[in-house]
């Protein structure tokens, strides 16, 4: 029976195929509202307890809490500083930030901050583990680009389940190059978690491992399928796909395209004119939205076009409120990318899950923490190709640390979407990429690389490598 069960949960993790009957259950419960009859809510900025010449220091406490998910409805969650998702994170390169972490839940937890630089014992990695009601220090250097990364629980065997449960939130760091360029900023530059939920009759989340057909509540910025009032002029929104498992492809209702002007690690060379943005699990993109384009008082959709449910199509709806100036630009050049670094080794990388058991592989191996699978001299540059056998499964593939460059998905060109500097990307069944990895020499150690559809890093796609060497 157990068996049954998980072989429905992992055909629902592949195809959603059950979704209708499941949202049909949901409905009934009658806890879950129409789409856009909330509206969205911006995650609160975390302003630092303390800043030094060079350093910001925050305070971050993961605890349970309760939130208002649904209208009216008390739902707990595990939250940072209270909120779901956690508070934003606003951060300076060139100035260090340092993050006072507090466990007040009853596992263990990790603080890990996706797409960061950091060295081994600040990036919170699986095994580095804090206990329940201690504390400890994360350091960030933020000596890297501007780009939007994320912060989130990485405990193993625990993060899909904390994540899911709310710990997750935006980290946003800026530089001076991208401050010049005059892009939509202040309350013009929003940040869209995108996650997914199921929720019980009595308003709590639901938390099955692989329950991908299940969560057919689609939240941003932990509202259901909301509405957001914008102001006719250019917005910067960084998507973020904080979702456990769930692939979106942003589209507007419209058909019309908007810009994208960054990737996971930072700007793109030149903005991106697209109609639409896949992302997978733990992927990012900023995009810049025109909605001086539109008479006041229409109204445009954000869909997920990879969605298979009515239930799921929609994300969120841009209500366009009055004109207002808009001193704002997208420039022709945004960043110039680092140069390709030539490759001194190749790798290959194949990720495969068990349908049977929901055991995941890399190289036919399960996750072991006494074990590390290669290593690379430190300030590398190497080539990764990576497969995913499975061929109704999707997977996807983050490396801490370094950051890459797509070179090619399946043989031929990536995707113009992936074309920037990233640290996630998306393995459809079958699929396969080659990444150039880049190592900056200034970091050394141990990390780790995993599948980003973190139900399945939680189930053993996961792996760990070393840093060695000297400059
Ligand atoms: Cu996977």
């Amino acid at each position: 029976m157990e068996l049954l069960d998980r072989r429905t949960m992992l055909r629902l993790s592949a195809g959603g195929a059950v979704a209708p009957v499941l949202a049909g259950r949901r409905r009934a419960a009658g806890v879950v509202p129409a789409a856009f009859s909330v509206p969205m809510t911006v995650p609160a900025e975390l302003r630092p307890v303390r800043s030094t010449r060079d350093a910001d220091h925050y305070r971050l406490v993961a605890a349970p809490a309760w939130a208002e998910i649904l209208p009216g409805v008390r739902t707990p969650v595990l939250a940072y500083n209270g909120t779901f998702p956690g508070p934003t994170i606003r951060a300076r390169a060139g100035r260090r930030a340092v993050v006072e972490y507090v466990n007040r839940l009853g596992e263990p937890t990790t603080v890990h901050l996706h797409g960061g630089e950091v060295w081994p014992e600040d990036d919170g990695g699986p095994m580095d583990l804090v206990a329940p009601g201690t504390a400890r220090r994360y350091r960030y250097p933020d000596r890297q680009r501007a780009a939007t990364l994320w912060y989130h629980d990485h405990a193993h065997h625990l993060e899909s389940e904390h994540v899911y449960r709310g710990l997750a939130g935006t980290y946003v760091l800026h530089d001076r190059h991208e401050a010049a360029l005059g892009l939509p900023s202040g309350r013009y530059d929003v940040p869209i978690v995108l996650k997914d939920a199921r929720f019980g009759a009595d308003g709590g989340l639901v938390y099955l491992p692989g329950d991908f057909g299940g969560r057919t509540t689609i939240l941003v910025n932990g509202r259901p399928q909301p509405y957001f009032r914008v102001a006719a002029r250019k917005y910067r929104l960084r998507l973020l796909n904080a979702a456990n498992m769930r692939f979106f492809n942003a589209r507007l209702s419209t058909g019309d395209a908007f810009q994208q002007i960054a990737t996971d690690r930072g700007l793109l060379p030149a903005p991106l004119t697209t109609t639409e943005l896949p992302l997978s699990p733990g992927e990012r993109a900023d995009i810049v939205v025109d909605f001086s384009r539109y008479e006041p008082g229409t109204r445009i959709v954000l869909r997920n076009g990879f969605s298979t449910h009515p239930a799921t199509d929609a994300i969120l709806r841009f209500d366009v409120c009055g004109r207002v100036r808009d001193g704002s630009r997208v420039p022709e050049r945004l960043a110039a990318l680092p140069a390709l670094r030539p490759a001194t080794v190749t790798r290959e990388f194949r990720l495969s899950m068990d349908e049977r058991t929901g055991m995941g592989f890399i190289n036919g191996r399960a996750f072991d923490a006494a074990r590390i699978d290669f290593t690379v001299a430190r300030g590398a540059a190497e080539t990764w190709r990576i497969v995913n056998d499975n061929q109704v499964i999707e997977h996807n593939f983050h490396v801490h640390l370094a950051g890459f460059r797509v070179l090619e998905r399946n043989g031929g060109p990536p995707l113009p979407t992936e074309r920037g500097l990233k640290d996630t990307v998306m393995l459809p069944p079958g699929g396969s990429v080659r990444i150039r990895v880049s190592f900056d020499p200034r970091y050394r150690g141990d990390y780790v690389y995993h599948c980003h559809v973190i139900d399945h890093s939680s189930m053993g796609m996961m792996g760990r490598f070393r840093v060695a060497g000297h400059r």
